[in-house]
């Protein structure tokens, strides 16, 4: 049995998911609710190296499936050792992107099969899913700036805007495909304005 809740935080190049996961943590530590706070690819130390081959521009050209299987062998290492561990003692979990990234990256962005995705989501996952996605959203060219201007770009942020608007496509497909738990938070407005959006999609999902 499950106890706790997973809430998921996705988007885009540098629209300001981890920026906001120190406040949502926060809000819900004054809320009483213990919180772990984690992030994909990565997690646990394996799920962790996995994630640096994925991101290192200096990799060698890594095909889609075998982009697609490191992502799921690193999922299914951060379930069986950080995610459903924390559920299970009643914590809630903070995961700073999930599975619907591989959606909008592998899928939309890589034009992979979104039946190939929900295959390996089911066999990974079983029937675990987020109760709770805040999809922050903003024009692509908001999101790749900021990021430009924090760091280098990695393996992922490398690639054409295309790939992106593809990525943005994908990520609001599924808002649309699951509206019950996806919330669409606008996130090319000032930070104090994100994180209003943050607290009423919170408040109403606690009550
Ligand atoms: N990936 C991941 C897949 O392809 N498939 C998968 O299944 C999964 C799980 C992971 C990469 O892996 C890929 C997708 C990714 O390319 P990542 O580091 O998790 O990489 O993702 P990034 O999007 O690259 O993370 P970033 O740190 O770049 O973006 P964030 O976290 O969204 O943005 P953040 O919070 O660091 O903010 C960026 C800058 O903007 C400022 C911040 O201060 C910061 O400087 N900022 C704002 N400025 C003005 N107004 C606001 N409202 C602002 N909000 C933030």
């Amino acid at each position: 049995m499950l106890h706790g809740k997973f809430i998921t935080l996705e988007g885009g190049e540098g629209v300001g998911k981890t920026t906001n996961l120190t406040f949502i943590k926060t809000y819900l530590e004054a809320h009483d609710i213990s919180v772990v706070v984690t992030r994909e690819p990565g997690g646990t130390p394996l799920a962790e190296n996995l994630r640096q081959l994925l991101l290192d521009p200096a990799s060698e050209a890594i095909s889609e499936h075998a982009e697609l299987l490191m992502i799921f062998a690193a999922r299914a290492q951060h379930l069986k050792h950080v995610i459903e561990p924390a559920l299970a003692r009643g914590d809630w979990v903070l995961s700073d992107r999930f599975t619907d990234a591989t959606y909008a990256y592998q899928g939309g962005g890589r034009n992979m099969r979104a039946s190939t995705i929900t295959a390996l989501e089911n066999l990974v996952q079983g029937t675990l899913r987020p109760d709770l996605t805040l999809l922050l959203d903003a024009p692509i060219e908001i999101g790749m700036a900021r990021a430009r201007s924090r760091s280098t770009a990695d393996r992922f942020e490398a690639e054409k805007m295309s790939f992106f608007e593809n990525v943005r496509r994908a990520y609001l497909l599924q808002a649309e495909l699951f509206p019950e738990r996806i919330k669409i938070i606008k996130a090319n407005q000032a930070l104090v304005d994100v994180q209003n959006e943050i607290i009423s999609s919170l408040s109403t999902f606690l009550r």
